[in-house]
C-alpha cells in the first residue's frame, strides 16, 4: 500500500559498535539511495549516554526526516533490511550494543500498535537523545497523542533528568 502523497516520518538513528559517526553516515546513505525513501533533513550529531542498560559505550545519535510513500509497516522492513546490510550481526540483547540501530518516532500523525511496530515511540518522551536531535528538525511537529511537540517534550525531561547529550563536532 502507497501513501498518496507521501508520508512524512521522523526516525531516531544510532550507533555505538566501532566508528559509530560514520555508520550514521552510512545508514543515511542507504536511506538517501533507496528507492522509497527522501531524505528531507538530517540533524545534529550527538554524543549520548547510553539509556535504559546503562553498561554499554556511549552512542552517537542523529534524527533524520523522511518522505516516503509507503505505509509504517513496510517502512519498518526497509529499516530492518538496511540494519542487516551494515550489521549482519545485530545486538546481542535487548538495548545492547549494535553498531547500527533505526527507529521510527513518528509517522505523520498516525497511531498505531501491532506485535512489531509502535508509533509514535513509545519511549520518545523519555529519551534526551531522540528529542534533541528532534528538536534540530521539527521542533514543532506535534506528538498525535500528547498534542505536544518535541521542543516542549524536551524542556519537560530536561528539567528533571540530566541525561547527557553532547554535540559532536
Ligand atoms: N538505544 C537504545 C537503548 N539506549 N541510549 C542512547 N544513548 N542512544 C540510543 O540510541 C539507545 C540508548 C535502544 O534502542
Ligand atoms: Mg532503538
Ligand atoms: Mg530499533
Amino acid at each position: 500500500m502507497m501513501t498518496d502523497p507521501p508520508s512524512i516520518a521522523y526516525l531516531s538513528i544510532g550507533s555505538n559498535k566501532g566508528d559509530k559517526a560514520g555508520n550514521l553516515k552510512q545508514a543515511i546513505d542507504c536511506l538517501n539511495q533507496h528507492d522509497l525513501i527522501q531524505v528531507a533533513a538530517v540533524s545534529f550529531f550527538y554524543r549520548t549516554e547510553p539509556q535504559n542498560f546503562e553498561d554499554q559505550d556511549w552512542f552517537v545519535n542523529a534524527a533524520v526526516k523522511i518522505q516516503t510513500p509507503v505505509e509504517p509497516a513496510e517502512l519498518l522492513d526497509i529499516l530492518k533490511q538496511i540494519e542487516r546490510s551494515l550489521d549482519p550481526e545485530g545486538k546481542a540483547f535487548r538495548f545492547g550494543p549494535r553498531k547500527i540501530d533505526l527507529d521510527i518516532i513518528l509517522f505523520e500523525n498516525r497511531v498505531l500498535k501491532t506485535d512489531l511496530l509502535e508509533i509514535p515511540h513509545p519511549r520518545m518522551q523519555e529519551r534526551c537523545f531522540v528529542l534533541r536531535p528532534m528538536c534540530d528538525i521539527g521542533a514543532d511537529t506535534l506528538h498525535p497523542v500528547f498534542h505536544k511537540t518535541p521542543r516542549q517534550l524536551l524542556m519537560e525531561i530536561e528539567k528533571q533528568e540530566s541525561q547527557k547529550v553532547i554535540l559532536l563536532d
